[in-house]
């Protein structure tokens, strides 16, 4: 298919030459330092641009702060009322659009199929939304009682003044028993979506986190960042975690509960699996409650693996490190026999991966399990630190558009405080090559002569596929049909086209079915792409 019918080699200089040809100078001279060809630097990795505005006019696959803020870190959690202030249309963008599935556990509440709007007319915007907010509140207090009311700033608001911060202390006060907080994440915040994360896990983390409440019972106590139950993907963690032994008591935020965040400072260890969203939480959970934090990932089975094993010396006993062997020996089983069938097929076979800012990365993992090579990927959103490794924090340009972002000042609570390894403890797992508070990018796994393109976009989607020609595309539904209509199937990596799970070992074997399936369908060739039916089309001005 696809690769068969490469003619031109095309070196990685040419094909980035390609995509900037088009435009104009200014833009292309700002698109470059966003496209990377990487090479094997001597102790050094390539700098890449990254987290800067998209140029106007540009067609971008990113999303806003508000989708960030609502819809990634406080969508999933189930037992939270969570009311837009705001046009009609930023809430129905945001009802049930992402794939997070929950359990509506045994007490049934679950307010995530419900859509809360203010719903903002013209004449809200001229005289301002503060009374239509307060009853909004209000009447979502009266009907279902609910531990906690968040409240969302969509654009109009930041540009009237509502301050919702003061309707939400107002309206928490008069309850007493209704935590009511609000975020200020109007969709031009930031950048993109990154930064609704942020400010919704500092809100998360000064409101909820700590408050208290009955934390789950066990031994192992983990939390876990950065995992948002895409296609159930959190329900096959807990299930792995729970044959292991291991307890978890919070996931930010999948499947999660107000509970859950009002507890997360019982654990002993916070395990970041998207670090893109959220790894600031687990510094600053370490900071006022002593918990270290590791870098994990349940995407790919080897990679599930090793994150158990990794849990399991950080706790270092003997009994749960056995057992994370025997559960590790017995999932196995099914993923060898799959992969043994599926492989042969699939191996050799190319990759290119755009999703937002972790999965670019992750499902590397599962490609290279399958045999296959990722030649070009790269993030909608992600940081300089997610394409070269955490050491590049320091040296992050601040600009206007990060400033614009709070940095919560945390210090050790003067109570709640314990560190739960000493000093020595901590050294001494370092020392046998233990990780602590570290992720390395997306750039060191990738091979010489790769592209690697931050904020990729539909032109360059469509002339990047036009040239390389991969097997496979995997990215969003903005991005799907324009690329099928090129002959190359697409995999959707945010919603997983209605798949799923994808994490740990029973998602390794779905992924490996569902990539087999895409990578040797027979359809893809019946569809000619339109440079094959007709190479160029031209016209002139009449008057030339
Ligand atoms: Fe983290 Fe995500 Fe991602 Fe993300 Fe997202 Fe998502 Fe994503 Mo879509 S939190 S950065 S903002 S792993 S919704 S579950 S798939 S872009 S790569």
């Amino acid at each position: 298919m696809a690769t068969k019918n490469k003619l031109v080699q095309w070196t990685p200089t040419d094909v980035k030459e390609e995509l900037l040809k088009k435009y104009p100078p200014k833009v292309a001279r700002k698109r470059a330092q966003s496209i990377l060809i990487n090479e094997a630097l001597e102790n050094t990795t390539p700098e890449i641009q990254a987290n800067v505005r998209t140029i106007p006019g540009i067609i971008t696959m990113r999303g806003c702060t508000y989708a960030g803020c609502k819809g990634v870190i406080m969508g999933p959690t189930r037992d939270i009322v969570n009311i837009v202030h705001g046009p009609i249309g930023c809430s129905f963008y945001a009802w049930l659009t992402r794939r997070n599935q929950t359990d509506a556990g045994a007490t049934g509440e679950n307010y995530m199929p419900y859509c809360f709007s203010t719903d903002m007319q013209d004449s809200d915007i001229i005289f301002g939304g503060e009374k239509k907010l307060k009853a909004a509140i209000q009447e979502a207090y009266d009907l279902f009682h609910p531990k906690g009311i968040c409240v969302f700033a969509t654009c109009p608001v930041g540009l009237i003044g509502d301050d919702i911060h003061a309707v939400s202390r107002e309206m928490k006060a008069k309850f007493g028993d209704c935590n009511v907080f609000a975020f200020s994440c109007e969709g031009y915040k930031g950048v993109s979506q990154s930064a609704g994360h942020h400010i919704a896990n500092n809100q998360v983390f000064k409101h909820l986190v700590g408050t208290g409440g009955e934390a789950k019972e066990g031994e192992y106590k983990i939390n876990l960042l950065g995992e948002y139950n895409i296609g159930g993907d959190g329900f096959e963690i807990d299930r792995v975690l729970k044959l292991c032994g291991i307890t978890n008591i919070a996931t930010f935020s999948g499947n999660s509960t107000y509970d859950q965040f009002a507890t997360a400072n019982k654990a002993d260890l916070s395990c970041v699996m998207c670090h893109r969203s959220i790894n600031y939480v687990a510094d600053m959970l370490e900071t006022k409650y002593g918990i270290p934090w590791i870098k994990i990932n349940f995407i790919g089975a080897e990679a599930t693996a090793k994150s158990l094993r990794k849990i399991g010396q950080y706790f270092g006993d003997k009994a749960l490190i056995d057992r994370i062997e025997e559960v590790i020996a017995s999932e196995m089983v099914k993923v060898k026999e799959v992969l043994t069938e599926l492989k042969p097929r699939t191996e050799g076979k190319t990759a290119m991966l755009f999703v937002g800012g972790s999965r670019a990365h992750h499902y590397m993992e599962l490609f290279n399990e399958l045999g296959m090579k990722t030649v070009s990927t790269g993030y909608e959103f992600g940081h300089r630190d997610d394409y070269e490794g955490r050491q590049v924090i320091p040296d992050l340009k601040v600009d206007a558009d990060s400033r614009n972002i709070e940095e919560i000042e945390v210090e050790a609570d003067p109570e709640l405080y314990s560190p739960r390894k000493s000093a020595e403890e901590l050294k001494a797992l370092e020392e046998k090559g233990f990780e602590f508070k570290d992720y390395k990018g997306l750039i060191p796994d990738m091979d010489k002569g790769t592209l690697i393109i931050d904020d990729l976009n539909q032109y360059e989607a469509e002339k990047l596929v036009e040239i390389i020609k991969p097997d496979l595309f995997c990215a969003g539904i903005k991005e799907k049909y324009s690329i099928q209509k090129l002959g190359i199937p697409l995999k959707q990596l945010h919603s997983y086209d209605y798949g799923g799970p994808y994490a740990g070992f029973v998602g390794a074997v779905n992924f490996y079915k569902e990539i087999d399936r895409l990578v040797n369908s027979k359809v893809w060739s019946y569809m000619k792409a339109p440079w094959q039916e007709n190479p160029e089309l031209s016209a002139t001005y009449v008057w030339e």
